[in-house]
């Protein structure tokens, strides 16, 4: 009888979960070594993949190549050097660094005789069992099927080895194409649910627009989530582990009038991001993409700050294209030497602020930091409102940027404090206005 096909693969992603003994791969290629990624850093993060996915590594192997080799990604020697490994430490399960081609994949698994994935479906299978809410498994489960549809014959052929079958034979094209067909028709689903979501989402912030948007953004495990909770009330999962966040909580700030904003934490990014994730998660980046200003968390006690640095931009320029104001924050400084390394960063980022976001100074930093930086683009103006007009300003009283009104006859003459960007939109919106504007 045919397996539901989404069965499969979930049946597929469950058989390959790392519960078990793993042999780590990283190839490092000419563009990573331009980069000046220690090959280290490489493999250490892989390992800690995999241990958040709950495996165990029981050897590593690495090796500088000038490029792949089509078939099998690692050459003739290495190959059989990974063979030797993986059965002297009982492995069953084989974790590459690099991104592996179907057929390269369906290669080294017919040589190695144990399950071989890539970096993309460990992060994958990583998401799937964090996720939480009902948005985020949604969303996974489209980035998990838009992995999967380029790699369906591979996928049968490895069910069927599985059922101790016909050797690799796979099914006839015929039941390839019916699978295609049904994930397809799944995909267009998922799309539509998440759609649905979305605009339930636009709606609940309808009544938001004048009120600040801050996100914080970070390297995975950066402390993101901490700092969240050291500002707010929101009592995020915060754990020592990769990607322990994956949606977007949003919380209201009001410590006092002129520190009002939302502020939003949400999934943290990780060197090459899988591009199907990034895409799949767009509803819930889209608090990043639409924030006034972003805080940028970066662990201090990290390998290499610098070049996680890097990747969260390289996401962030996928996620919100046009440039936004940001705050960098340098977290966890209990973990380094305070005065060296604020010596190191200071001059490169001379706003930045340095905390501990374990402790209740640094959270408050950060709050005062970001009420500085966000009033800093503001400027007064005084508008002549007609009494029957004044409801549009009803969100500005409510998020404190009218200061002032003054009532002559049916006139209300209203000061307010705003960005001039927002001021442009006011006065778009706002019928029969006298303006005057003035700098603070
Ligand atoms: N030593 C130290 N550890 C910290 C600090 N801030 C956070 N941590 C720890 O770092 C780990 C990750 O913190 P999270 O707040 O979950 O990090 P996150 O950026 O939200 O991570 P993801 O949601 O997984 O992307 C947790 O174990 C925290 O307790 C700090 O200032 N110093
Ligand atoms: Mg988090």
């Amino acid at each position: 009888m045919m397996m539901d096909v989404t069965q499969k693969a979930k049946h597929r992603w469950q058989q390959q979960a790392p519960r078990e003994r793993t042999v780590l791969v990283g190839v490092h290629l000419p563009e990573a070594w331009a980069g000046g990624l220690g090959g280290e850093a490489d493999t250490a993060e892989l390992r800690q993949l995999v241990e958040t996915a709950g495996g165990e590594v029981t050897a590593v192997i690495e090796q500088r190549r000038q490029r792949p080799v089509a078939r099998t990604f690692i050459g003739k020697g290495k190959l059989a050097e990974l063979q030797e490994k993986v059965a002297d430490s009982e492995a069953n399960l084989v974790v590459f660094d690099n991104e592996l081609t179907p057929a390269q994949g369906r290669n080294l698994e017919s040589s190695l005789e144990v399950n071989v994935i890539d970096r993309t479906e460990l992060i994958l299978d990583i998401f799937a069992r964090h996720a939480r809410t009902s948005q985020a498994r949604l969303q996974v489960e489209l980035a998990q099927l838009q992995y999967l549809l380029p790699r369906l014959t591979r996928l049968w052929s490895h069910l069927e080895r599985q059922a101790g079958g016909i050797g690799t034979r796979g099914p006839g094209e015929t039941q390839l194409e019916t699978d295609r067909r049904l994930i397809g028709r799944r995909i267009t689903r998922l799309k539509r649910e998440l759609a649905g979501i979305e605009t339930d989402r636009r709606v609940q912030i309808k009544g938001r627009e004048s009120i600040y948007r801050v996100a914080l953004v970070g390297y995975t495990n950066a402390g993101k989530s901490t700092l969240m909770n050291g500002i707010t009330d929101a009592g995020v999962y915060v754990r020592d582990q990769l990607f322990a966040t994956l949606d977007a909580t949003t919380r209201r700030v009001e410590s006092d009038e002129r520190h009002r904003f939302l502020l939003t934490d949400t999934i943290g990014f990780i060197r090459r991001l899988p591009h199907h994730l990034v895409e799949s998660f767009h509803a819930t980046l889209r608090e990043v993409a639409e924030a006034d200003l972003l805080v940028h968390v970066v662990d201090a006690g990290s390998v290499d700050p610098e070049h996680q640095i890097a990747s969260v931009n390289r996401v962030l320029a996928e996620v919100a294209p046009e440039e936004k104001p940001t705050l960098m924050v340098f977290n966890k400084m209990d973990t380094v030497a305070d005065e060296l390394f604020r010596n190191r960063y200071a001059r490169h980022y001379p706003e930045a602020l340095f905390v501990c976001a374990r402790t209740p100074e640094g959270a408050e930093q950060l709050l005062q930091m970001i009420g500085t930086r966000l009033s800093a683009a503001e400027r007064i103006y005084k508008l002549k409102v007609p009494g029957q007009a004044l409801y549009h300003l009803g969100s500005l009283f409510r998020t404190g940027a009218v200061l002032d009104q003054l009532w002559t006859g049916d006139l209300c003459t209203v000061t307010v404090r705003m960005r001039p960007q927002e001021f442009e939109r006011l006065l778009g919106r706002v019928p029969a206005i006298a303006v005057s504007g003035d700098d603070p």
